[in-house]
């Protein structure tokens, strides 16, 4: 046996670790106590990938559909070839954007997967790379876009004094505090002093530790967010400077917020007025605080305009590092890039790039609308799809409307599934990839300073980096590919040249060696060239390590000055429709998103030890049980306007009366509900993509989703 340094794959969290092999297997794997950053924590996900990896239903090697519609084992090296030729074909027939691209959560496994796949797309000359980005958080980016960025970093993770979260759970989601140990890290935050805020319908495991939690009611949170600017800026609470400076709209954001008074708004939301005009002297009372919000804001349908009102609050509390500031993340495994105290360029917003001819979407800045790609393969738009790439990612499972992503995958001429399991969307593909994942594959922290870099919220805040190499060989007998050497081969395959950048600013994309094929190290090696630490440094630390090096400072603003904008016209036109009419849900119940520990979306749905339950439950409160006449663990049927799926309901008090809070992911093909005792309840078959959604993202109404919850009584195999 032999103990070893690496760190965890399987969320963003990135965990140092430290592994006991034994004849090519994970026996044990747990913390690293001594680690700077992650200070021994792991979570369950990560202690048990030693039988994940093992897991007998893993696949061993890739798949090919049969014309009668089985599959049949297939050489990784052959099924390139058949794609290849396929894709062509496709290409010859309807062009090039034919051709889509899904880049899913597991992008972020190996530092190699977004590059390659990125420059695939590139090579291939198709517009059409998709990702979850715009069914996630995508009103961050297009934000950002309309409200401008700094040309520094935020004050972020670098010892705020108030923390604000807005449907965000990172105790359980790793999102919205540093990569790290999320539980330590926020007791000494408050040890120090700062003050935590939450907005949540839910007393999620972080409202827990909150000094304010609104628990209002879902879907005012822009009223709310609208009442805390009107406060900050009637109490002249904002950076006064700071905005004569650098912004400009203020007197139309003042007007625009000044039907939003605290007596409606905490009525029509249900919260202590108090307590609301408290949390916005909090956040108005410092200059070194951040915001974030997570998915629950995000997929109510307005998320672009809840995320541009944070930025105007965030700018009007002055949230930005200054002048003379020290940037304390400049990045590790990424180029150094300047900071200046300026406003940047403004990008494209939304509504760019090709016209998709659905529901008038387009490119965004948070990239493709992947709610529209099913309605772009059944050719209700002008860019008709036939056939579609997906890596680490699980459509099936988690694109909102399963009924119509169904049919959009039936409908394709070619899907291509990447993935280490027989995921649903992996049992409705032409050709399932099996690939070489985690321990058995070397990597780098790099993805950590892209996240890094993507904004507020998000990222390290140490300077740290890690890397591993390979420390168990895969399965015996099989045969797998790594996510990179996919698309190396593909290409390849299809006579493409391929040139990679690792999606850091700064970083230029360098053409790859199409004759001789590199090796894993090599490809990481090239993606690091010209990064602030070099990864030959990095390597002499095998258990990873903060590398401070120079310290670097905000510098004085040069050339042309851009001024944040606090009045989009877009934004203030949809606040303005908000403040007349609010939001009615038309059932019973409002169905909130959630995270648990023990899965990763549709990962690992009934692999782990699931603390007694492998399904998802329906979670009401004790009251509403109450009054449904339920008991715990009882059947129920949950019925929205686009379908119903059946579930176990189990009682829990932090919940707001009127809500049921479910994590999706899990549940499969519809021919499976029977089993929702063992495989739960699929919620995106709740979801429309084109009833109620973001006009700017395309994301759909995915949380606060109107449903009547009933008892199951006659008929069980047919929900609702
Ligand atoms: N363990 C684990 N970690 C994960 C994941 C996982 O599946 N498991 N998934 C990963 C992914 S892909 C993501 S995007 C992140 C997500 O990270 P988070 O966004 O932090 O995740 P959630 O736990 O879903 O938290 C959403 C919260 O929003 C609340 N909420 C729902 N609707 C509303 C609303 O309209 N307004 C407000 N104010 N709150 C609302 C819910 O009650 C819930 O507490 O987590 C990532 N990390
Ligand atoms: N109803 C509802 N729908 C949602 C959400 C919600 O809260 N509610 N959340 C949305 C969000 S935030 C997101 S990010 C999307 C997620 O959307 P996706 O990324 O499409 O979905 P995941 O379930 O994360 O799919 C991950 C897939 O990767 C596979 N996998 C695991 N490890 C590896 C690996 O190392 N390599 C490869 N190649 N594959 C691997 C898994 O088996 C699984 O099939 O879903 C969205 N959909
Ligand atoms: S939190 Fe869990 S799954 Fe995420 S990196 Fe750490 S051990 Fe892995
Ligand atoms: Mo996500």
């Amino acid at each position: 046996m032999t103990l070893h340094h690496s760190f965890c794959r399987l969320c963003l969290n990135g965990c140092a670790l430290k592994v006991e092999v034994e004849d090519g297997v994970a026996v044990k794997v747990g913390g690293d106590k001594d680690n700077p950053v992650y200070r021994g924590f792991t979570c369950v996900k990560g202690r048990e990938q030693g039988r994940l990896l093992a897991d007998p239903r893993r696949l061993r090697h890739s798949f090919r559909r049969k014309p009668d519609g089985s599959f049949e084992p297939i050489g990784s090296r052959d099924a390139i070839g058949e794609i290849a030729a396929r894709l062509e074909a496709i290409a010859a027939r309807h062009g090039r954007e034919a051709i889509a691209g899904y880049l899913g959560t597991y992008f972020a496994a190996s530092a190699a997967t977004m590059p390659f796949f990125g420059g695939f797309m590139a090579a291939l000359g198709s517009p059409m790379a998709f990702s979850p980005g715009t069914i996630d958080k995508p009103g961050k980016k297009i934000a950002q876009a309309l409200h401008g960025d700094w040309d520094a970093p935020a004050v972020g993770f670098d010892d705020p004094e108030v923390i604000f979260l807005i449907g965000s759970n990172p105790l359980i989601s790793f999102t919205g505090f540093p990569y790290g140990n999320p539980g330590k890290w926020l007791n000494e935050r408050l040890d120090a002093g700062a003050r935590l805020i939450v907005l949540d319908p839910r007393r999620s495991d972080v409202a827990k530790r909150a000094h304010i939690h609104l628990q209002a009611k879902a879907g005012e949170d822009i009223a709310i967010i609208a009442a805390m600017i009107r406060i900050v800026i009637a109490e002249n609470l904002f950076d006064r400077e700071f905005i004569a400076s650098h912004a400009q709209g203020l007197g139309d954001l003042t007007e625009a917020v000044s039907s939003f008074d605290v007596a409606s708004v905490a009525a029509r939301a249900d919260i202590d007025p108090d307590a609301l005009v408290k949390a916005a002297r909090i956040l108005g009372g410092t200059r070194r605080g951040y915001i974030m919000a997570g998915t629950g804001p995000n997929m109510s349908g307005r998320g672009t305009l809840i995320e541009y009102l944070l930025l105007n609050l965030h700018t009007l509390c002055g949230y930005w590092l200054r002048a003379g500031d020290r940037v304390r993340h400049p990045g590790a495994l990424a180029a150094p890039v300047p900071a200046r105290a300026q406003v940047r360029p403004f990008g494209p917003a939304y509504a760019f790039g090709p016209d998709l001819g659905v529901r008038e979407l387009g490119n965004t800045a948070a990239g493709m609308p992947t709610a529209a790609l099913p309605d772009l393969i059944l050719s209700e738009g002008k860019m008709p799809v036939r056939a579609l790439i997906s890596c680490g990612g699980n459509p099936v499972g988690a694109w909102p409307d399963q009924a119509k992503t169904l049919r959009a995958m039936d409908a394709l001429d070619l899907l291509v599934q990447i993935d280490p399991w027989m995921s649903a969307t992996a049992r409705v593909a032409d050709f399932v990839i099996a690939p070489r994942i985690w321990l058995e594959v070397p990597g780098t922290s790099q993805v950590l300073d892209w996240l890094t870099r993507n904004g507020t919220g998000y990222g390290q805040s140490d300077l740290y980096a890690q890397y591993s190499p390979a420390l168990l060989d895969p399965p015996l007998g099989s045969d797998l590919v790594e996510e990179w050497e996919f698309f190396y081969e593909l290409a390849r395959a299809m006579g493409l040249g391929l040139s990679v950048a690792p999606g850091l600013a700064g970083m230029p994309a360098r053409p790859v060696d199409m004759e001789a094929k590199p090796s894993t190290d090599a490809v990481l090696a090239q993606l690091c060239e010209g990064s602030r630490v070099a990864l030959d440094e990095v390597r002499k630390f095998e258990g990873g390590a903060i590398f401070p090096g120079d310290p670097v400072f905000v510098g004085e603003g040069e050339g042309e000055q851009h001024r944040f904008d606090l009045a989009a016209p877009d934004m203030i036109a949809d606040l303005k429709a908000d403040a007349a009419s609010g939001t009615k849900p038309a059932r019973g119940f409002s169905l909130l998103c959630r995270r648990m520990m023990h899965v990763y979306n549709s990962s690992f749905v009934g692999a782990l030890p699931p603390s007694a339950r492998p399904y998802n439950p329906v979670f009401l409160h004790p009251a509403d049980m109450a009054e449904l006449g339920l008991e715990e663990g009882q059947s129920v049927d949950v019925i929205s306007d686009r379908g119903a799926i059946a579930g176990i309901a189990h009682g829990d008090e932090a919940l707001r009366p009127g809500t049921v809070s479910m994590s999706f992911g899990f549940g499969a093909l519809p021919e499976q509900d029977d089993d929702y005792r063992v495989l739960g309840s699929n919620t995106t078959r709740l979801i429309s993509n084109d009833e109620i959604w973001d006009r700017y993202s395309g994301q759909p109404l995915m949380s606060n989703v109107p449903v009547d919850v009933v008892r199951r009584t006659d008929k069980p195999d047919q929900p609702g």
